[in-house]
C-alpha cells in the first residue's frame, strides 16, 4: 500500500511499467491526481471537481516545504516563483512552466490555476492582477472550441509571459501561435465553431442583436444549423456576460467591442451567400441569399457591389494592365470562405495585441525584469481526418516533447561524461529524427511544402507524391496507397494519417487584394485598421512597416510572403531559443480514458501516453540522476554562508568544506560543477533559511542588549 500511494515516484527503488500504472491509477482512484517524479508533476485529468483549489488550499501552499505538502499545480507555481525570486537555487531567473499532453489531458486548466496561484504568491491584489486573469476567458472564447477530444480545446498555442520587478508582477505578455481559422468555415461530425459565436448569440439583449443584425442561430451555415440545448445556452449566455465583462475590466473600449461583435456577425451572415451559374459566364448570388449579401455589406461596413465583385471574381495586373477573371462557383465559395476565415483572424490577432498593449509593464527601460513563461499549446492530435492544421499542431508537440527529452535526458548525462560522473546510460525515444523529417532543409516535410506552394499549377496531390519518393524508406513516414492524397507519419506519440488536399492553399494564405482594399475602405474602424496594419508574428499591430511590406504582397505574387509553414517554424523556434536559457518546469498532463468520463482509467490509453512520455525512463534518471547542477563560483558564492565565512574562494575545495558542514549526502563533484539529487536543493534552502532566522535572533537579542545598557 505505501508504494502504490508513494507521492515521489522517483523515491521507489523499483518499479515497472505496470507498477507505474497500477500506483498512478490508484492515486486516481482516491482523487489524488498528483504526483511527483522528482520535480516533474504528473497530474491526471479528474474530468470533475475537487475540493483541491480552494483559499485554504492555496495559502498553505505559498512558501511550503515540498515534501511536507502532498503533490499538487500550487506547488509547481510555488516554485517557479521562489525560483525566480533566486530563493530557491542558482539558475536563470527567467523561469519556464512547460505543460505537455494531449488534447483533454487538461493543460488549459493546468495553466489557469498557475496562473491564478502565481497572482497569489505575488500578492499582486490590484488592478493589474485582475486585468491578467480575465485575459484568459477572452483568449479562450476566440480561440476555444469544442472537438470530439475535448469540449473546451484550444484551437491556437499560447505562451503567457508574467514580467516581474523583484517580487511584484508588473506586466504580461502573450504570443500566440496558429489559431485555426479553418473552423470558421467548416466543423467535422461531433464539433463546432469558435465558441464566441454560441455565447454571443445566447447572451446579447434583443435589443443589440437588432442592432448587430443576428437572426436565429440555426440559420447560420457556418454554425451548422446547429445550436444547442436549453440548459447549454444558458451557460453560453453566461459566459457572454463574462467575456463582455472580461473586455471591460481588461482595458478595451466600448466601440470597439461593438465593432468586433459586428464583425462576428457580419461573418455569420456571409457563410449564408450562396451562388449560382447564368446562362452567361457570369455567377450570382442566389435569390435566397441576396438578403444575406445586403446584410453582410451593412455588417462588414462595405458597398455591397464591392463585395459581390470581390466574391465573383478576381482582379490581376499583368504588365500595367488591369485584367479581370470571372470566379466559377467552387472559386467564389472559396472566396466567400477565405474572407470569413481572414476576417476571423485578424479580429483574433488584434485581440492578442490589444491585449499586449494593455499589459505592456509600465516601468523605466532600465529596470531589469524576470519572467514567468507558462506554454499552454494545443496537444496532440489525432481525428479521423487530420488537415494541415493537425500537422502543425503535432510538429509543435514533437517540438516539446524534444524540449523535454532535451533537458532531461540529453544535457544531464552529457553533462556527466564531460565532467567524469560515473554513471549507467539511460536510453530514451530521442524523437529528433522525427524533428529533422519535418524541419530539416532543403528536404524536410515543411520545405517540400514551401517548394510546391511557390508553383501556382502544383496540386495537393503533386505534394503528397513528392513527399512519398523522398521519405518512403524513412521509419517515421509511411506511403499511403489512395486515390486520395493521403500519408502517415509516425509521430512520437502514434501514428497519424494527415490528408494532404487543401495543404498548399492553407500553407500559401494569400488574400487577394481586392478583399484588403474592400476592407481598408469599410466604414467599421476596427475593420478598416485590420485591414490597414498587419499584425506581426509577436502578436503586435505595425502600421508603417506593415503597409510597406502590404504592398510587396499585394502585387498578387506573393513569393516574398512567408508561409504559414515557414512562420510556424519560425514562432516556433523563438520559443525554443527563449525556454532553452530560462529554468523550465514540467508538468506532464495525462487523460485517464478516451471518453471525457470521471472516476474512469482505461489501462490501453494511459499506458500510451506513460510510453510516449518516456515516463518510466524519466522516474529512472530522477531517481539516479543529478538535475541540479552549479558551478562550483554559482555554488560556493550562494553558500559560502552556511561555513560563515564571506571570503572563501569559489573553488571545488571550498564547495566540499561547504557540504560538509552539514548532513547533506548523496552529492559528487564534478571538473567544474556540483551535482546534486533533485531534493538536495530544498534541504539546502532550508539550511540557508534556518541561518537567516538564526540570525534574526541574534540581531535581535543584541538590541536588546543594547537597550538594556542605555
Ligand atoms: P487541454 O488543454 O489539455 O486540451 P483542458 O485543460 O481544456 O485540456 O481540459 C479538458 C477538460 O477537462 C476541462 O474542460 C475540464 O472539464 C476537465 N479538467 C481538466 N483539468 C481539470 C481539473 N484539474 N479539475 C477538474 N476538471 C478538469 V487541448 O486544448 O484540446 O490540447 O487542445
Ligand atoms: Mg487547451
Amino acid at each position: 500500500m505505501e508504494v502504490l500511494l508513494h507521492e515521489d515516484l522517483a523515491a521507489l527503488s523499483d518499479l515497472d511499467e505496470q507498477s507505474l500504472l497500477e500506483s498512478l491509477s490508484q492515486r486516481f482512484r482516491q482523487d489524488r491526481i498528483y504526483t511527483y517524479i522528482g520535480d516533474i508533476l504528473v497530474a491526471i485529468n479528474p474530468f470533475k471537481y475537487l475540493p483541491l483549489y480552494e483559499k485554504e488550499v492555496s495559502e498553505s501552499y505559498k512558501y511550503h516545504e515540498k515534501t511536507k505538502l502532498p503533490p499538487h499545480i500550487f506547488a509547481v507555481a510555488d516554485r517557479a516563483y521562489q525560483s525566480m525570486l533566486g530563493r530557491l537555487a542558482t539558475g536563470p531567473r527567467n523561469q519556464c512552466i512547460v505543460i505537455s499532453g494531449e488534447s483533454g489531458a487538461g493543460k488549459t486548466e493546468s495553466t489557469k490555476l498557475l496562473l491564478r496561484q502565481i497572482m497569489e504568491l505575488c500578492r499582486a491584489n490590484s488592478q493589474l492582477e485582475q486585468q491578467i486573469l480575465q485575459v484568459n476567458p477572452l483568449l479562450e472564447a476566440f480561440g476555444n472550441a469544442q472537438t470530439v477530444m475535448n469540449d473546451n480545446s484550444s484551437r491556437f498555442g499560447k505562451y503567457i509571459q508574467l514580467r516581474f520587478h523583484n517580487s511584484s508582477v508588473k506586466g504580461a505578455k502573450i504570443n500566440e501561435y496558429l489559431l485555426e481559422k479553418s473552423r470558421v468555415v467548416h466543423q467535422d461530425e461531433g464539433e463546432r465553431n469558435f465558441h464566441i459565436f454560441y455565447c454571443m448569440l445566447a447572451g446579447i439583449s434583443p435589443e443589440d442583436k437588432d442592432m448587430y443584425g443576428l437572426l436565429d442561430p440555426t440559420q447560420y451555415r457556418y454554425l451548422n444549423g446547429r445550436y444547442g440545448s436549453e440548459d447549454i445556452v444558458r451557460k453560453w449566455g453566461e459566459k457572454y456576460s463574462e467575456v463582455c465583462n472580461a473586455m471591460d475590466m481588461v482595458g478595451f473600449e466600448e466601440q470597439e467591442k461593438v465593432d468586433m461583435m459586428t464583425i462576428l456577425a457580419g461573418i455569420l451572415s456571409l457563410g449564408n451567400i450562396m451562388f449560382e451559374p447564368t446562362e452567361t459566364d457570369a455567377l450570382r448570388v442566389t435569390d435566397k441569399s441576396m438578403g444575406w449579401l445586403k446584410a453582410t455589406a451593412g455588417q462588414f461596413g462595405v458597398q455591397e457591389e464591392e463585395l459581390l465583385r470581390s466574391l465573383t471574381c478576381t482582379l490581376s495586373v499583368m504588365r500595367g494592365e488591369a485584367i479581370r477573371r470571372l470566379h466559377n462557383q467552387q472559386q467564389a465559395e472559396d472566396a466567400r470562405d477565405s474572407i470569413a476565415k481572414v476576417a476571423y483572424g485578424r479580429v483574433f490577432g488584434w485581440i492578442v495585441s490589444k491585449v499586449n498593449e494593455l499589459l505592456a509593464p509600465n516601468v523605466d527601460f532600465d529596470v531589469e525584469l524576470s519572467e514567468i513563461g507558462i506554454l499552454d499549446i494545443f496537444g496532440f492530435e489525432n481525428f479521423a481526418v487530420n488537415r494541415f492544421e493537425q500537422l502543425c499542431i503535432n510538429l509543435a508537440n514533437e517540438q516539446l516533447q524534444y524540449f523535454f527529452n532535451h533537458h532531461i535526458f540529453l544535457m544531464e548525462q552529457n553533462e556527466y561524461k564531460e565532467e567524469g560522473i560515473e554513471w549507467e546510460s539511460i536510453s530514451f525515444k530521442d524523437n529528433k529524427p522525427i524533428l529533422d523529417l519535418f524541419l530539416t532543409k532543403p528536404i524536410g516535410i515543411l520545405s517540400l511544402l514551401d517548394e510546391q506552394s511557390a508553383f501556382p499549377q502544383a496540386s495537393d496531390r503533386d505534394f503528397v507524391d513528392k513527399l512519398n519518393s523522398k521519405f518512403k524508406s524513412s521509419p517515421h513516414y509511411e506511403v499511403v496507397r489512395s486515390h486520395s492524397p493521403l500519408f502517415t507519419v509516425v509521430h512520437y506519440a502514434g501514428k497519424v494519417q494527415y490528408n494532404g488536399l487543401g495543404f498548399l492553399e492553407k500553407n500559401r494564405d494569400t488574400i487577394p487584394a481586392s478583399i484588403r482594399s474592400l476592407f481598408i475602405n469599410s466604414v467599421t474602424p476596427l475593420l478598416s485598421l485590420l485591414f490597414a496594419a498587419t499584425i506581426s508574428r509577436t502578436g503586435t499591430l505595425m502600421p508603417r512597416k506593415a503597409k510597406l511590406m502590404q504592398k510587396a504582397d499585394d502585387n498578387f505574387n506573393s513569393t516574398r510572403k512567408q508561409s504559414v509553414g515557414a512562420q510556424f517554424k519560425h514562432s516556433l523556434a523563438v520559443l525554443m531559443e527563449k525556454m532553452f536559457v530560462a529554468s523550465p518546469h514540467f508538468v506532464r498532463c495525462i487523460k485517464p480514458n478516451g471518453s471525457k468520463l470521471p472516476d474512469q482509467v482505461d489501462n490501453k490509453i494511459v499506458m500510451d501516453q506513460l510510453r510516449y512520455n518516456g515516463l518510466l525512463e524519466t522516474i529512472r534518471i530522477r531517481r539516479d540522476g543529478f538535475s541540479w547542477r552549479p558551478s562550483f563560483k554559482e555554488f560556493a558564492q550562494r553558500f559560502n554562508i552556511l561555513l560563515i565565512k564571506p571570503d572563501l574562494p569559489l573553488t571545488k575545495e571550498s564547495c566540499m568544506s561547504i557540504l560538509n558542514t552539514t548532513e547533506i549526502h548523496g552529492w559528487k563533484c564534478g571538473s567544474s560543477r556540483m551535482f546534486f539529487k533533485y531534493w538536495h536543493q530544498e534541504e539546502l534552502a532550508r539550511l540557508l533559511e534556518r541561518l537567516g532566522k538564526a540570525a534574526l535572533v541574534i540581531q535581535k537579542d543584541y538590541r536588546s542588549m543594547r537597550c538594556r545598557r542605555k
